[in-house]
């Protein structure tokens, strides 16, 4: 049990820790909600950085901090009410301008905890047409930001490294998992190249990188009592990439009728009504700013992502399961064939996609 007491003591918070309790189900860092004593002290949410993946957590708080502080200035120029749960406010560590503190083992970050809001872990299309008016806001209001945003994990979203980081594993096959995934990576192999299209548009001068939020998992976002999304959480991996990164991913997560490690894969599904509803969203408000390019490849972006999910937990599980948490051995194995499937049914669906989204331009 870690002394979250001397943890908490190092940040400029206000108020007595009451009690230190798991939040949330993130698969990287660890999170904790800190309740105070005291009515009028907030709570706070406080976190171990996990910095055998973030290894530069500098750069990332100072990632975090020029996006954080970039929205308020948004929200406070369009007389925005309620700013305090529409943007995370990171807390100094006490006498320094610097918001996270190292124990010598650990790295730790704190923040307010914002009141009368919740997560979800599954949407309706009601909700997933916010969350696509969200998104897209995010990353409009990120179109004019001036700090030179670095990535906090190189390569984060790149498919053609994703897919040398499986090779390696293959070549190397660590803990012999390899013979037993082989019609698994023939399937992910036949798949490659169409995969890779969007670094190839990149390097062709033909796609730009925008900030963008590159883990719009539904469990990122903050909703408030009425079901309307107050803001996007889960800064660290905010970066340079393609807005695919951002419409992908929360599809991934969105309209799979299942979740992401459902071992139950013949029920593995793309929901189209979260589809439509989510891709309207975010049209409306990203639509100002992206160019037809962009728009043409959204179905591509919806199966990249699973795509992308899929060689990465197949890499861990050939690597032995040195990244993601999990839960008992065939995990990420389970989460995998759950990925495979749903990129099997979003290439049934793609040409529905298509005419939806060129009806919605008309
Ligand atoms: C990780 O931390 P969490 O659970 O929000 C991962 C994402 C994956 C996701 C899969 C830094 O996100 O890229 O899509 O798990 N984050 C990192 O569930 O690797
Ligand atoms: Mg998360």
């Amino acid at each position: 049990m870690k002394d979250f007491d001397k943890i908490v003591s190092q940040f400029d918070v206000k108020g007595t820790v009451d009690t230190v309790k798991p939040l949330g189900n993130g698969l990287i860092n660890d999170t904790y909600i800190v309740r105070t004593s005291e009515e009028d002290a907030p709570d706070y949410v406080l976190q171990r950085i996990n910095h055998h993946i973030f290894t530069d957590v500098d750069t990332l708080q100072t990632n975090i901090a020029a996006v954080t502080s970039h929205i308020r200035r948004k929200l406070e120029a369009a007389g925005a009410d309620d700013i305090d749960r529409k943007v995370l406010t990171f807390i100094p560590v006490k006498g320094e301008d610097k918001t996270y503190y190292f124990d010598g083992d650990s790295y730790w970050r704190m923040m307010v905890f914002i009141p009368r809001a919740h997560t979800l872990e599954a949407v309706n299309p009601e909700s997933s047409r916010f969350a696509g008016e969200a998104f897209g806001e995010f990353q409009a209001m990120l179109v004019d930001i001036d700090a030179d945003l670095k990535e906090s994990i190189p390569d984060f979203h790149n498919m053609e490294f994703r897919l040398k980081q499986l090779h390696d594993a293959v070549a190397a096959d660590p803990v012999g998992r390899v013979k037993e995934v082989k019609p698994l990576l023939d399937e992910l192999e036949s798949r490659a190249e169409e995969m890779c299209k969007a670094e190839r548009l990149y390097r062709e001068g033909k796609l730009p990188k925008r900030i963008c939020h590159c883990d719009t998992k539904v469990n990122n976002m903050m909703f408030d009592e009425d079901g309307r999304i107050l803001c996007v959480i889960d800064l660290d991996t905010v970066m340079p990439s393609f807005i695919f990164s951002d419409y992908g991913d929360f599809l991934r997560t969105g309209a799979n009728k299942l979740a992401e490690d459902d071992p139950n894969i013949e029920g593995v599904e793309f929901d189209m009504d979260i589809f439509r509803a989510f891709t309207e969203g975010y049209l409306s408000s990203a639509r100002s700013f992206l160019t037809p390019l962009e728009i043409e490849n959204l179905p591509y972006a919806a199966a990249l992502f699973p795509y992308m999910q899929a060689v990465r937990f197949l890499t861990d599980y050939i690597n032995g399961d040195t990244y993601y948490k999990i839960k008992y051995p065939e995990h990420n194995l389970v989460r995998t064939r759950n990925q495979f499937k749903l990129l099997q049914s979003i290439e049934e669906k793609t040409p529905e996609m298509r005419e939806f989204i060129a009806a919605q331009l008309a």
